[in-house]
């Protein structure tokens, strides 16, 4: 297990906690609530935390900008686990949102999610700039919408039991789940005020972090250990998705896995010291699927 992962979730779920006991009660806090906690690994605020670590950012600010982040994830998989979407009874070892509700609760507490993550990015707690706030606000808008995630999304579904080129589904996966982890990924050089290559370079170690996570994503649920990842695997080969392994089959697929984490690797060297627990992750993610 890797080192400070369940003391970043712990942090995460206390503030998302903290901050939900302070609204004003609706019917939808419950469900709300059931689709935050016990919750998942917390890897997204990992990653912030870890390259927040070579940027020397205050990690309470990290803290609160991944519980944000964890708010927008949560509410994919719900939506992801909806009959019109995947249609998936179980998510992180529990009926799905729509099981334990019904469609229309995992609909709107979804919908409520993601405006909660907007809330809680804007809102005082959170010590920073605020032109700087400004401009994490509209990048995670961006990575949530139809150039990111609900994109990403949209292709995952269209491209369906059809034959799909190479590119076209690292397009789809670099959208659907890349946009998160290039957004954690830049976080801590806006939050340092870098200049704009230094921030593309870790948008792009952040695209890569999601690709390697997805194509990770995929080969557990190929080999099909539905226990270590709480929800029913096998289930790529019977949708039609679209997926590297369903083009290259399993074994180039992890040849292309093995060599997209060198290339991540090699990146983030320079850091030194600084990127010890970023390159701990990266092998994390890799060694699950396996
Ligand atoms: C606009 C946010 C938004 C969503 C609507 C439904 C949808 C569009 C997008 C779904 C995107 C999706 C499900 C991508 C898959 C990403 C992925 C590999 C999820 C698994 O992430 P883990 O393993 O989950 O980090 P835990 O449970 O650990 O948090």
């Amino acid at each position: 297990m890797l080192n400070d992962l369940s003391k970043i979730a712990k942090q995460t779920n206390s503030f998302l906690k903290k901050y939900l006991n302070k609204q004003k009660y609706s019917g939808l806090i419950y469900p709300m609530s059931y689709g935050l906690f016990p919750g998942g690994k917390k890897i997204r605020s990992k990653i912030l935390v870890d390259i927040g670590k070579i940027f020397n950012v205050n990690n309470e600010h990290l803290i609160i900008i991944g519980a944000a982040v964890e708010c927008i994830h949560a509410y994919s998989l719900i939506h992801d686990d909806l009959p019109c979407m995947d249609n998936d009874l179980t998510r992180r070892g529990k009926p799905s949102m729509h099981v334990k509700f019904d469609e229309a609760t995992a609909v709107l507490a979804g919908n409520s999610l993601l405006a909660l993550a907007f809330e809680i990015l804007s809102n005082k707690k959170l010590k920073i700039k605020e032109k700087t706030k400004n401009i994490l606000i509209e990048k995670l808008s961006k990575c949530a919408g139809h150039a990111g995630i609900a994109g990403g999304q949209f292709l995952d579904l269209d491209y369906e039991k059809k034959n799909i080129p190479f590119k076209k589904i690292i397009d789809m996966q670099l959208k659907k789940t890349g946009k998160l982890f290039e957004y954690c990924s830049s976080v801590p050089a806006i939050i340092k005020n870098s200049n704009d290559k230094k921030i593309k370079t870790f948008e792009a170690i952040g695209s890569d972090l999601g690709l390697l996570f997805q194509i990770s994503d995929d080969l557990i649920d190929y080999k099909g250990d539905s226990k270590k990842v709480g929800k029913k695997t096998k289930k790529d080969n019977k949708l039609g998705k679209a997926t590297l392994i369903s083009l290259l089959g399993y074994k180039k697929t992890v040849i292309y896995s093995e060599k997209l984490r060198e290339k991540i690797q090699k990146k983030i060297m320079k850091y030194g010291q600084r990127s010890k627990n970023l390159s701990e992750t990266i092998n994390y993610i890799l060694e699950r699927s396996k």
